[in-house]
């Protein structure tokens, strides 16, 4: 039978919204695109927790009581600490008894408040009507059972348990975090096996129309596709948390491709973060092509060309007319450069690629001459190619897929591919050493102590700025030795 589930969603107001569904999946996506439990002020923003329960009235007993419950409680819920709840529903034995009271916009239709829901206790949850709760019920179980959806589970379960995971790994949460590590350790052999394509470009140059395409081709091969997207800007504009998923039709409802979007909130190096641990999710899923889309913003070009094995540029066909627009430093990242919307004018396709080609050139990039030596070399080396297409018209991905192929290939057997990876990785750890570092100095009290005051003392000018920094660092953990006279 279908289970039910109970759930506490984080608002945006840092309120818990609980509610209870049959259809948990859908649910986040009504959740997600505004359709139930939101309001201007109080949008829900992370799934804490679920239970699942095997009738319907169950979970309604349930989330009666949790709407009633106080933070606290909530929150030890979320914890996965039993013993918690049931100290507090102790010390607070009178109210328990009485009518669990819902706040207006946390009604839910259909409830009857009669008197045999009205005494349902939490502990009738636990006695076989709450099935299962994971994956915030701490411990190895829910971890195993997640491991398991993930690398075995039927199509749905999969997908639940690859959101479900993806969802445990964007949480901020120390206790998450935990679990999320060594949800990723135990997931880490079974990753590597797919192919990691990276595509950026201005917004409006045609990334979502390509990849709709590119995917459906793909999947018309036999691969599965996952496609996860990195927009920093997001997070400041509250993002088009599905924008791109719309603009995917056909791919996002593909049982063989899988669309996360951007992690909605967090630093360029946070969001980054969170997209290359979805990715290993999905490869350890099987998606054995995994595409990272991001719109050419800050530093975005280089987060995704750092965790791929192919790094694609797309271009407009008026691109030529403006190299000055173009980025030097993102063209040194480009595998590939594509020129779409090729249909509108085919003579500036055709200009732009011949320019983009030649500065790509003057840039170093590509031989300039093909002389017999440099020829040889371009069957052992790859060669950063300029080809043109169109995404709305469903022209040229076939082109575009020979040239990944034959970058895979040539990339593969000159072991450049395996070297990119380790030094990914390598890069990587150091990254989040840094991060981590640059956090526990920041949180650390005798630095945010000595903080204000020298921030005024090198915006005043009274410090230089490298002798105020040595003095943090020196304050960092007790190490102080002088005070700044
Ligand atoms: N004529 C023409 N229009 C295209 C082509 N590819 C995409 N478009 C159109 O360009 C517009 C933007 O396309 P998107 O795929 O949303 O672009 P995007 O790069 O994903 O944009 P952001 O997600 O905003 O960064 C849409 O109206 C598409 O229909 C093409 O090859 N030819
Ligand atoms: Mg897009």
């Amino acid at each position: 039978m279908r289970p039910f589930f109970v759930y506490l969603l984080r608002c945006s107001d840092s309120s818990y919204y609980c509610g209870h569904t049959d259809n948990l999946e859908l649910r986040m996506q009504q959740h997600q695109a505004a359709d139930t439990g939101y309001t201007a002020t109080r949008k829900p923003v992370e799934l804490m927790w679920q239970g699942e329960f095997e009738t319907r009235e169950g979970a309604i007993a349930f989330e009666q009581q949790v709407k009633g419950w106080s933070r606290a409680k909530k929150e030890a819920l979320i914890a996965g600490n039993w013993d918690k709840i049931q100290a507090l529903a102790k010390s607070k034995k009178a109210i328990r008894r009485e009518l669990p009271v819902l706040s207006s916009d946390e009604g839910v239709e259909g409830v009857e408040s009669d008197a045999r829901l009205r005494q349902a206790s939490f502990d009738s949850a636990q006695d076989g009507r709450l099935r299962r709760t994971q994956p915030e019920r701490a411990g190895t179980v829910a971890g195993a059972a997640l491991l398991h959806g993930i690398l075995h589970g039927d199509a749905a379960a999969q997908r639940r348990a690859i959101a479900k995971a993806i969802t445990l790994l964007e949480s901020t949460r120390g206790d998450h975090r935990a679990q999320g590590d060594e949800l990723l350790t135990a997931l880490l052999p079974h990753t590597g096996k797919a192919f990691r394509l990276g595509i950026s470009g201005v917004p409006g140059v045609g990334k979502s129309t390509f990849i709709e395409v590119l995917g459906l081709y793909l999947i018309a091969q036999g691969h599965r596709v996952a496609v996860l997207t990195i927009d920093p800007s997001s997070s400041v504009s509250g993002g088009s948390i599905l924008g791109d998923k719309t603009r995917m039709e056909q791919l996002s409802v593909h049982e063989r491709a899988y669309i996360r979007p951007s992690p909605s909130s967090g630093t360029l190096g946070g969001v980054a973060e969170k997209t290359r641990e979805a990715m290993l999710v999905c490869e350890a899923a099987g998606y054995d092509i995994v595409i990272v889309e991001t719109v050419g913003v800050g530093q975005s070009e280089t987060a995704v060309a750092n965790m791929t094995d192919m790094f694609v540029l797309m271009q407009l066909p008026n691109a030529g007319d403006d190299l000055q627009a173009i980025k030097k430093g993102v063209m040194e990242l480009a595998d590939l450069v594509v020129i779409n919307k090729a249909d509108i004018d085919a003579d500036a396709a055709m200009r732009a690629q011949a320019q983009i080609a030649s500065a790509m050139r003057l840039f170093g990039l590509v031989n300039n001459a093909m002389g017999q030596a440099q020829a040889a070399t371009y069957d052992t080396f790859w060669h950063p190619q300029v080809i043109q297409l169109s995404a709305l018209h469903n022209q040229g991905v076939d082109a575009f897929w020979a040239a990944v192929t034959q970058f895979r290939n040539i990339q593969t057997a000159n072991g450049r591919l395996a070297e990119r990876r380790r030094h990914q990785s390598l890069a990587w750890m150091w990254e989040r050493i840094d991060a981590g570092l640059k956090q526990a100095f920041r949180q650390d009290p005798a630095v945010s102590a000595l903080l204000p005051t020298l921030v005024a003392d090198v915006e005043s000018g009274r410090i230089p700025a490298s002798t105020a920094a040595r003095h943090l660092l020196a304050a960092q953990s007790g190490r102080a030795t002088t005070a700044i006279k």
